[in-house]
């Protein structure tokens, strides 16, 4: 696919991997939709990239409310006529032990990390089926292949998104032109372990403090990678870890 005025709506991009996703791919030409709740922070990644010379469009929205993405989906053909990319990335990570019980944590990864990406699918499909072609980019985890300390509720989220994608590659690449990614990476130096409140799970993170983490442009070029493909290669999963991550 080539990125000149392609249609990318992505999620979670007011921080982290989706802003950095949205600075890159603005800069290869595509038109980028920035959907994600803190307007003010999508505001001024929308100003950079107007100053580099690219195109964002920001639309507020909540993952987890359909009617925010059915908004998103009508605002976009208003806008553009058509959507090419859904780059599903909206996440969080709030690490805890099962037996602290913090039920709302666990209630709210599987809200945003599984329903966000259902919602989003849902919103997207019929342009795309339309147009019998576009690309789903979902941005999984290395913690959909192990569990690690904190982790159960956040992996079994994610081993979720990463089989959803493979159902969703089997049903739509050959029949609608469709492909399907999913991007698994280990650690990444973003504000992501800012949403754990569990001070065990904090303590034991203290050590990676120290590790070389992936840096969010390294997800970036995963999801390039994938985009820019030619029409016969769907890249079905893209798993990547730190070289210091064990
Ligand atoms: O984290 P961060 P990352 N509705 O905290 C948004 C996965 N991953 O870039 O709404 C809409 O900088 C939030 O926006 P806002 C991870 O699981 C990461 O690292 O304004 N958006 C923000 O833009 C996730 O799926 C690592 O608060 C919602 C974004 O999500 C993806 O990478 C490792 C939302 C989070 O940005 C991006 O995370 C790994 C909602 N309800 C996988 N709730 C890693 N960093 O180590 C949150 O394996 N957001």
């Amino acid at each position: 696919m080539r990125l000149k005025d392609k249609v990318i709506l992505i999620t979670g991009a007011s921080s982290g991997i989706g802003e950095s996703t949205a600075m890159t791919l603005s800069e290869k030409g595509a038109s980028v939709v920035l959907c994600a709740r803190s307007v003010d922070k999508l505001n001024k990644i929308k100003d950079q990239i107007e100053k580099n010379g690219g195109k964002a469009l920001i639309i507020e929205t909540d993952v987890t409310k359909p009617d925010d993405f059915k908004n998103a989906v009508s605002q976009i053909l208003e806008k553009y006529g058509t959507i090419d990319v859904l780059i599903n990335n909206a996440g969080l990570m709030p690490l805890s032990y099962i037996e602290k019980l913090k039920t709302d944590e666990w209630h709210q990864m599987i809200d945003v990390n599984i329903k966000g990406v259902l919602n989003g699918v849902a919103a997207v499909l019929p342009t795309m089926r339309k147009n019998k072609s576009g690309h789903i980019i979902n941005i999984s985890s290395s913690a959909a292949h192990r569990y690690f300390p904190g982790g159960a509720v956040y992996s079994a989220t994610k081993i979720a998104v990463k089989m959803f994608s493979e159902g969703l590659r089997q049903e739509l690449t050959s029949a609608y032109g469709i492909k399907v990614t999913s991007i698994e990476p280990g650690a990444v130096d973003t504000s992501l372990f800012e949403s754990i409140t569990d001070e065990d799970i904090k303590d034991k993170l203290k050590d990676m403090k120290e590790m070389t983490k992936l840096e969010a442009e390294d997800i970036v070029n995963a999801i390039f990678y994938a985009l820019s493909q030619p029409d016969r290669v769907n890249v079905n999963d893209v798993y990547l870890m730190p070289t210091d991550q064990g």
